[in-house]
């Protein structure tokens, strides 16, 4: 605190506005910010572009866990109104392909049951992350390796964390089986792409940046 003192003092002297002016938007910062909003203040003052783009930034998190062994963290990253990042790490899962979707509701009173049907805004049949006909929630399979571990990485468009489509406060599920995308040619491939059961879910919340 005692180098931010010192800094405003310094900018006190530099400035080249009248003394009058200077006391009253020094009187108006309060020496409870921490050394960060001190910057963005500063920053503000220069530009207020900057701050836009700060505030524009969104992080999430989901913690996947079940009634077996299988559990995990998942973030999820949106820069000023891009993509989102969805980092995946997920541990006791069997080798092998696994569906792995954003469900409508973070609703877990009955288990990952009551997350409900895939997270479907517009109205259309399941498919693939790359299809035009897909759940917005359709993220398809993540691979668990030998060690029954799954690592990914993905980046969708459908998945935002603001606005009337946020999947913030809805759930993440991994599935037993493998999704077949909506190709497999079972009555639930147009639905959930009979990826079997639940094993863990997590409902997406915000933490900071
Ligand atoms: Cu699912
Ligand atoms: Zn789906």
């Amino acid at each position: 605190m005692q180098t931010a003192l010192t800094t405003m003092a310094s900018h006190t002297l530099l400035s080249p506005f009248p003394n009058q002016l200077l006391k009253s938007s020094f009187s108006g910062l309060s020496f409870k910010l921490s050394p960060q909003s001190i910057t963005l203040s500063a920053t503000t003052a220069a530009a207020s572009k900057p701050l836009t783009v700060v505030a524009a930034a969104k992080k999430a998190v989901a913690v996947l866990k079940g009634t077996s062994a299988v559990e995990g963290v998942v973030t999820l990253t949106q820069e000023d109104g891009g993509p989102t990042t969805v980092n995946v790490r997920i541990s006791g899962l069997a080798p092998g392909l696994h569906g792995f979707h954003l469900h409508e509701y973070g609703d877990t009173t009955n288990g990952c049951i009551s997350t409900g049907p895939h997270f479907n805004p517009s109205k259309l049949t399941h498919g693939a992350p790359e299809d035009e006909v897909r759940h917005a929630g359709d993220l398809g399979n993540i691979v668990a390796n030998a060690d029954g571990v799954a690592e990914a990485t993905i980046v969708d468009n459908q998945i935002p964390l603001t606005g009337p489509n946020s999947v913030v406060g809805r759930a993440l599920v991994v599935h037993e089986l493998q999704d077949d995308l909506g190709k497999g040619g079972h009555e639930l491939s147009l639905t959930t792409g009979n990826a079997g059961g639940r094993l863990a879910c997590g409902v997406v919340g915000l933490t900071p940046v």
